[in-house]
């Protein structure tokens, strides 16, 4: 689970091709920074420079000034198989070192293929399951690399993208790709070529791109492109023109991505709700999916959570059986999909593989697909039947903020949507559609609180177990809660439905246990609070997120952020934000990396 780039072409200045990719696998970073290489031919000769951690560690040891090559190709890797080390890092060669190569995907028989390599006398240099590619395809050459390759590919189960330099073969790169995405940028005369795991890596060169499909190769040499599938038969280049993107990507004056995303949401939020009507109207995005009688729900981490918190909406607003679904899971469940299931594939970055799978899956059922997603040309948005946009922004640290509640208020319209589609009364609409506009407003009011939230964190930030309780809407803000602070504090957290508690985990309740309990849902109120004494009457603690108008009448609680109230439906939104704002400040007392946490990757692109 990695990114790829690479360039070929007439660049200005000697190392400049080097400089490009290092640009580019930067922009990747997303997508993993276990470590991170290049490779080059100089002099005749593979040459590779790799280094494991962050793309920083990289450009400290690329000798830009001493490089001339006009073709590289690089690699910025989330480890799967063998460690974060140098070895383990991309690009990989063959034993001769004739060819270098680099692979986004998992090759899941490699074992296999290893074993009859080393059978015939190849020996192995790293753990990565990504080397047997470069051995295979090294043993099959016998002069022409497409040859080889495509012989190569044929034995490969599992997922590629794969970029390929040869020592004999200069001036050419050869990419190929199966259910992992690659993109070929190129000048109108192809005088500078790149290669991306990413489209929008390449907005900054003002190329026209082309989307390798499934099973196709490419030979990209000097001022040409070529295509073939893997028979190799030639396909026509389909190229398209990037749109500008004017998004800024800088800290700004904040410390943190995170905390800058954090800052965005009266923003994003207000800009999620009027692209949704414009999406709506404009385009009528939502045409096809009319005749509806159930509706599936499926996403990973974050984007799962979101789902939970739609299934409810869509349930009591607009009467829909809804179901959500964890991607990973849903694929090996042989599902059912009557004709008028609606699915909703829910995903920030749109590459999540687990998501994509599962999209494929219920495609494959004759399911029409609407995704929800933050990324243009994402994989997701072209292989959905519709996609809506969250015109949130680039969301850049991996911990998911500002992305959330753009899908929570995408989804609570369209949930609205799907009422009116349903005929139900206009009512209920009505009274959550007046606070729907308060919003960004009530999320100013959260941030303007920032200051008492990180005070309560301070005071817990070395509390190594946090237990999230919350009921109806607030149980999916606990999950998501919990999930900010495993993910940027490295604490254990967890979430239950309150009224869980007492069926096992309240076992666990003790003095070093602090529960946080998440207050927004008024109708089960009063059931949370029988909740909160019973971790009490344990001596537990409890930290209590509250509407401002249970000031002084829920009081058992060792500290307490009240926050502004809106009806339940509503109330995820800020409950979630005063969530990160809390993980947040626990994370940077604990000083973990905030933007980048260990282990974790923005774009999760391996199932
Ligand atoms: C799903 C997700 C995120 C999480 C992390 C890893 O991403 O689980 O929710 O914060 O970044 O990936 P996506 O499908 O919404 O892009």
């Amino acid at each position: 689970m990695c990114g790829i780039f690479g360039c070929i072409g007439e660049f200005e200045n000697s190392g400049k091709a080097a400089g490009i990719c290092l640009d580019g696998l930067k922009a990747l970073e997303y997508r993993g920074y276990d470590s991170s290489g290049v490779a080059m031919i100089n002099n005749g000769n593979i040459a590779i420079t790799k280094s494991p951690g962050k793309i920083e560690l990289l450009k400290n040891i690329v000798k830009l000034d001493k490089l001339s090559a006009s073709v590289c190709i690089g690699h910025t890797r989330w480890a799967t198989h063998g460690g974060a080390t140098a070895v383990n890092a991309h690009p990989h060669t063959d034993s001769s070192n004739s060819l270098a190569i680099v692979h986004n995907g998992i090759i899941e028989n490699y074992i296999e293929i290893k074993q009859k390599l080393q059978t015939d006398g190849v020996n192995f240099h790293s753990e990565t399951d990504s080397e047997v590619i470069a051995q295979l395809v090294s043993f099959y050459y016998k002069g022409d690399v497409q040859k080889a390759l495509t012989k190569a590919l044929s034995e490969l189960k599992g997922s590629f993208a794969i970029a390929l330099l040869h020592k004999e073969h200069p001036e050419t790169i050869f990419a190929a790709s199966k259910e992992s995405p690659l993109v070929i940028g190129f000048k109108e005369d192809f005088s500078k070529i790149f290669l991306s795991s990413d489209p929008n890596t390449l907005r900054p060169y003002d190329v026209s791109v082309c989307f390798l499909k499934d099973c196709q190769i490419a030979k990209i040499n000097k001022r040409q492109v070529q295509i073939f599938d893997f028979d190799g038969v030639k396909q026509p280049l389909e190229s398209l023109k990037l749109k500008d993107d004017l998004s800024e990507i800088s800290k700004g004056t904040f410390e943190h991505y995170m905390l800058k995303e954090i800052f965005e949401q009266p923003m994003s939020i207000q800009r999620a709700i009027s692209s949704f009507f414009g999406q709506q109207s404009e385009e009528n995005k939502l045409k096809n999916f009319k005749k509806l009688d159930r509706v599936l729900i499926l996403g990973c981490g974050t984007s799962y959570h979101a789902g939970l918190v739609a299934k409810s909406l869509f349930e009591s607003i607009a009467k829909i059986p809804t179901d959500v679904e964890i991607a990973s899971e849903f694929r090996y469940s042989d599902p059912i999909i009557s004709d008028n299931t609606l699915v909703i594939a829910i995903s920030q970055s749109g590459e999540t593989a687990d998501t994509l799978a599962a999209v494929r899956e219920a495609k494959s059922k004759k399911a029409k697909i609407l995704g929800l997603c933050n990324v243009d040309f994402s994989t997701l948005s072209r292989e959905a039947d519709e996609t809506l946009f969250l015109n949130a922004g680039p969301e850049i640290g991996v911990c998911s903020t500002k992305a959330f509640t753009s899908q929570l208020s995408i989804l609570l319209l369209l949930a609205f949507y799907l009422a009116k589609q349903n005929h139900q009364s206009q009512i209920a609409i009505n009274r959550i559609y007046q606070q729907l506009h308060s919003l960004p407003n009530v999320v100013e009011q959260v941030l303007n609180q920032a200051k008492e939230i990180e005070t309560l964190a301070q005071k817990y930030a070395n509390f190594e177990h946090f237990f999230f309780l919350g009921r109806r809407y607030m149980y999916p803000t606990s999950l998501e809660a919990a999930l900010k602070l495993k993910e940027i504090s490295y604490v254990f957290a967890s979430a239950y439905p309150s009224g869980e508690m007492k069926h096992g985990p309240i076992a666990l309740v003790d003095e070093k246990l602090i529960t946080i309990v998440m207050g927004g849902n008024l109708q089960t109120l009063d059931k949370l609070s029988s909740n909160i004494e019973e971790i009490k009457a344990r001596k537990g603690r409890v930290i209590a997120f509250l509407p401002e108008s249970t000031r002084g009448k829920i009081s058992n609680f060792d500290d307490a952020i009240f926050l502004p109230e809106l009806v339940d439906e509503l109330s995820c939104i800020p409950y979630s934000v005063a969530g990160q704002l809390f993980a947040y400040y626990i994370a940077k007392e604990r000083k973990t990396d905030i933007d980048q946490p260990r282990n974790l990757a923005k774009s999760v692109t391996v199932e």
